[in-house]
């Protein structure tokens, strides 16, 4: 966008851009302090960078208009690249890698194939539940963060990828976990260091960084070999797909390098955004128990006390389902997105962008523009998801899991799991919030409640 025209923090160092009163740890929550500053359209300087923020409704859903934007990877995501390189997440719009495995790999979230993980996500979760009913009988509050991150790894992973990283049998996360977690941090801290700079400044942290992803690498690496020599005994799942489809039209097939860098994504933003969504919820549930008390009446009224409800009893739970949008929209665990200018363009009839100009989209900020969500978009409520109210609002306005062509692969993979798992929690659970809890958020590119604790109390059912 034509720059001069958009508003800036008012104490703008030379050399040093917008850095007063920032924190390199929470760079989000400090554009949202800007946002409510600045207004809908604002910019943010560091170094010799300058970045164009949007959330306002008008301009974020303007920029949702395939047709004259899409995709841009840069900031974190493109930091991400020296791991996972033109995999689904990093590519850019222009590698043909991206049509290829989006083609190949897309049945992998049919309804069919969702149908097929549904017997593993509850068997995941049931050793959730059995881990927190040990918990519970021992009187100890349960670690949220920790324990939805064990249960969304094990998730993907066992649907995935046929793999058991044995989470719940161990006390400390994964090594993978950790390696994961290093190179999301590291990708976020480059964005706060002047780029020729880096690695003087992040020396320590760069070898680190190393480190984690040659385990990333190792740990892929041998996964891929014991699905092989096994001869490809996936059932078709996201591995087989990935190292024995051909293209439908083309017939061509991922490259091995190219599937090791698919693995690694999909283990990553397969669950630690929905680790984040699952936590905030469960967080707003132990608030909020009106509504904790509404889902659950849904739960018992659907599902009745039956072990294992079945992969339609979950599309059945509407108000769990709402619960769990109104948590990612007053805290979207991926929470911004960049978009570029397919051709010069007017954004909004307003800001002249030439081609390639790219702005991020701030969606923490846009699902809490007041002109959207009225004068109250603070308060957790979920009836803002019943089918009227959404009727009621403008369209491209929620967008927790990004927009257009590049937008996440994997949202009906999220909502069905974390609808399941909030389902039996819910039924199996009373939660009750440490009055002492403040929520503070934690940034590694994604959002997750920090040191989040809840205590339980077991439900008096048969089940
Ligand atoms: Mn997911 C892209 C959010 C769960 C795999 N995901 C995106 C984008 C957002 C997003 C936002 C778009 C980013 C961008 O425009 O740069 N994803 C989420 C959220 C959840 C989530 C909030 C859970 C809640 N994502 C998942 C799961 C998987 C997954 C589960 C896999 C099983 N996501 C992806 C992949 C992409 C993506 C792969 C990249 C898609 C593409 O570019 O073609």
């Amino acid at each position: 966008p034509e720059l001069h025209r958009i508003p800036h923090p008012p104490h703008r160092i030379p050399l040093l851009g917008d850095i007063l009163g920032a924190d390199r740890r929470t760079p989000v929550q400090d554009s949202m302090r800007y946002a409510r500053q600045l207004g809908p359209i604002f910019r943010r300087k560091t170094f010799g960078n300058e970045f164009v923020f949007v959330w306002g409704g008008e301009l974020a859903a303007d920029m949702a208009d395939e047709s004259r934007f899409a995709k841009h990877v840069g900031l974190g995501v493109a930091n991400l690249r020296p791991v996972v390189g033109d995999a689904l997440f990093t590519a850019y719009n222009h590698e043909p890698n991206w049509q290829l495995a989006h083609d190949v790999l897309a049945p992998g979230f049919s309804r069919e194939a969702m149908e097929g993980y549904h017997p593993m996500m509850l068997a995941v979760a049931d050793r959730l539940t059995d881990h927190w009913d040990r918990e519970q009988t021992a009187g100890r509050a349960v670690d949220v963060p920790g324990d939805m991150t064990k249960l969304t790894l094990e998730t993907i992973a066992r649907t995935g990828f046929g793999h058991d990283f044995g989470s719940f049998e161990r006390s400390r996360p994964h090594p993978f976990v950790s390696a994961m977690v290093g190179t999301l941090s590291y990708a976020q801290r480059l964005n706060t260091v002047p780029a020729p700079l880096a690695p003087y400044l992040l020396r320590g942290a760069s070898r680190r960084n190393e480190a984690d992803m040659a385990y990333l690498n190792r740990t892929v690496d041998e996964l891929v070999r014991a699905r092989r020599a096994s001869g490809g005994r996936g059932g078709g799942d996201l591995l087989d797909r990935m190292l024995e489809t051909a293209h439908p039209k083309t017939g061509e097939r991922l490259s091995a390098e190219n599937v090791r860098r698919q693995v690694i994504t999909f283990l990553v933003a397969g669950h630690e955004t929905t680790s984040g969504a699952l936590s905030f919820a469960l967080h707003h549930l132990s608030r909020h128990p009106e509504v904790a008390a509404r889902a659950r009446a849904e739960v018992d009224a659907v599902w009745g006390d039956t072990a294992a409800p079945g992969y339609d009893q979950v599309a059945k739970l509407r108000y769990v389902r709402r619960v769990l949008d109104e948590a990612l929209r007053l805290w979207p665990t991926a929470p911004a997105f960049a978009r570029e200018a397919r051709e010069d363009t007017l954004l909004a009839g307003d800001h002249p962008m030439r081609r390639g100009a790219w702005a991020l989209v701030l969606t923490m900020m846009l699902h809490r523009d007041p002109a959207v969500w009225g004068t109250d978009a603070e308060r957790f409520d979920p009836d803002r998801f019943d089918p009227k109210a959404v009727r009621s609002r403008p369209a491209h306005t929620f967008k927790p899991f990004g927009t257009g062509a590049r937008a996440c692969i994997g949202r009906q993979f999220a909502l069905h799991e974390a609808t399941l798992v909030l389902g039996l929690l819910l039924r199996r659970y009373d939660l009750r919030p440490d009055p002492a809890y403040r929520l503070r958020v934690t940034e590694r590119l994604t959002l997750m409640p920090q040191g989040l604790r809840l205590h339980l109390e077991r439900r008096t059912t048969s089940t």
